[in-house]
C-alpha cells in the first residue's frame, strides 16, 4: 500500500493554504494515480489489468484532517518495482501554488512471467538493435576490408611498378655496360687509328722530305731547314728565284770567323741567328753529288752587289778542300777566279803558295793563293793589312757590311 497523506501547514496567520492535488508517480511509469480537491481517485491502472488494485483518498479543507491518496497493489509485476513519490500541490495565498514532495520505495524481488516476457522483448529488442548494430559495424568493416583490398592493390601495383623500374634500371646498366665496351672497343680502334695515321703522316714527311733549297716554298726570303741528309741548312727563297743553299753568312759581326781547319771542315757560329759558315766537309759533300752554281752577294757602302761562278765544286779534305769554279757573272767583279783551284787554308794549316801563312797573315781562312784577291772570312769591319772582308774589285782593302755564299744545283 502506497500511502500518501499531507498536512499543509501554514507559515503564519496572514497566509491561508489549501491543498489543491495529491499524486502518486512512479520513476518510470509516470503518474499511477492522482486526485484533485473535490474530485474522485484517478488511477492510469489499466481496468482490465489483472492485479487487484485499490485506490482512494480524499481532500480535506479542513486542517486538522489529513489529506491523502492511498494505492494498494497487490500481485505486484516487477516492471512495478522502484521509487515512487508522492506530490502534492498547494495553494499558498502568497506564493501560489507549491509542489511538495515525498518519496517511496518498492522493490519486487520475484519477476512474473510477463515480467520475463517484458524482458525479453526488451532483450529481444535490445539484441535488434544490437544486430544492426552489429549489421552497421559488418557493413563498416565490409568497406574498410575493401578499402584493404584497394589498398592492397596499390601496394602491389607500387610493388610491380617498382620491380618494373628496377629490371629498366637493370637493363639500363646492362646497356651501360654494353656501351662502355663498345666505347672501350672504338676507343681501341682509334687508337690502331691514330697510330695509323702518326705512321703515314711519318711515312708521308719522310716522302716529302726535301732534299734541297729548291723545293722550299714560302713567303719567307731566309728559312732554315732540315735536308732528307739531316743536314740543317738556310735557303734563300728569294734571290734570282731562290733555291740557293747558304754556305757562309756574316751580317752582325757576332761570329769569330778566324777559326781552325777542324771548325771550318765541320762548320760553326749559329745558323738560327743567321751567322755561320756551314762547314767545308758539308759543301764537298753537296758539290760532289750534283752540279752546283755558286753566288756571292756582298754589300759595300749600303750597295748590294753579287758574284756569280758556274759549276762549282770543293775537293774532299784530302784534297784540301781545293776550290772549283767556272765562268764569272754578276756586278760585284770577279776576284775569286785567282783563287780557282787554291787549296784551303787555316791558321793551323797552310796550304797555300805563299812563302808563309796567309791565313795568319790576314786573320782569316780562304782558299789562299799568294795570298788573296778576296777575303770574305776576314776581320769584321777592318780597313788595315787587307785583313778585313775584302772583295777587292769593290771594297780594295776595306770592308763589306754582308756576305753571303750560296750555291744551287744546276
Ligand atoms: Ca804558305
Amino acid at each position: 500500500t502506497l500511502n500518501c497523506s499531507f498536512q499543509v501547514l501554514e507559515a503564519d496567520e496572514n497566509e491561508t493554504a489549501t491543498l489543491q492535488a495529491l499524486y502518486i508517480l512512479h520513476e518510470t511509469n509516470g503518474v499511477i494515480a492522482t486526485i484533485n480537491k473535490g474530485q474522485p481517485v484517478l488511477t492510469t491502472i489499466h481496468g482490465g489489468h489483472s492485479n487487484s488494485k485499490n485506490a482512494k483518498g480524499e481532500i480535506f479543507d479542513d486542517k486538522l484532517k489529513d489529506s491523502y491518496l492511498q494505492v494498494t497493489l497487490s500481485n505486484l509485476q516487477f516492471s512495478e518495482s522502484g521509487k515512487y513519490f508522492c506530490e502534492a500541490h498547494a495553494k499558498r495565498s502568497e506564493r501560489g501554488v507549491e509542489r511538495l514532495n515525498k518519496m517511496l520505495t518498492i522493490s519486487v524481488l520475484s519477476p512474473t512471467f510477463e515480467d520475463l516476457v517484458k524482458v525479453m522483448e526488451k532483450v529481444l529488442r535490445k539484441s535488434d538493435e544490437d544486430n544492426i548494430s552489429i549489421h552497421e559495424n559488418k557493413q563498416t568493416l565490409k568497406y574498410i576490408q575493401e578499402d584493404s583490398d584497394t589498398k592492397e592493390k596499390n601496394i602491389k601495383s607500387i610493388e610491380e611498378d617498382l620491380n618494373t623500374k628496377q629490371q629498366n634500371i637493370i637493363s639500363l646498366k646492362e646497356d651501360f655496360n654494353a656501351f662502355q665496351q663498345t666505347m672501350n672497343t672504338f676507343r681501341e680502334k682509334l687508337e690502331v687509328i691514330s697510330a695509323n695515321v702518326s705512321k703515314i703522316e711519318r711515312e708521308r714527311t719522310e716522302i716529302k722530305k726535301i732534299t734541297s733549297c729548291r723545293e722550299v716554298k714560302t713567303r719567307e726570303e731566309r728559312l732554315v731547314v732540315t735536308l732528307a741528309s739531316g743536314l740543317k741548312v738556310m735557303c734563300d727563297t728569294k734571290t734570282d728565284g731562290g733555291g740557293w743553299i747558304i754556305f757562309q753568312r756574316r751580317t752582325y759581326g757576332i761570329v769569330d770567323f778566324y777559326r781552325s781547319w777542324q771548325e771550318y771542315r765541320d762548320g760553326f757560329g749559329d745558323i738560327n741567328i743567321g751567322e755561320f759558315y756551314l762547314g767545308n766537309e758539308h759543301i764537298y759533300n753537296l758539290t760532289s753529288s750534283a752540279k752546283y752554281d755558286l753566288r756571292i752577294d756582298i754589300k759595300y757602302n749600303r750597295n748590294s752587289y753579287y758574284a756569280q761562278y758556274s759549276d762549282f765544286q770543293i775537293l774532299s779534305e784530302k784534297d784540301k778542300y781545293k776550290l772549283k769554279i767556272g765562268a764569272y757573272s754578276g756586278n760585284s767583279g770577279d776576284s775569286l777566279s785567282y783563287h780557282n783551284s787554291m787549296s784551303f787554308s787555316t791558321y793551323d794549316k797552310d796550304n797555300d803558295l805563299y812563302g808563309s801563312n796567309c791565313a795568319t797573315n790576314y786573320l782569316s781562312a780562304w782558299w789562299y793563293n799568294s795570298c788573296h784577291n778576296s777575303n770574305l772570312n776576314g776581320q769584321w769591319g777592318s780597313k788595315i793589312n787587307s785583313n778585313g772582308v775584302i772583295w777587292n774589285t769593290l771594297t780594295k782593302g776595306e770592308s763589306a757590311s754582308f756576305t753571303e755564299m750560296k750555291i744551287r744545283e744546276k
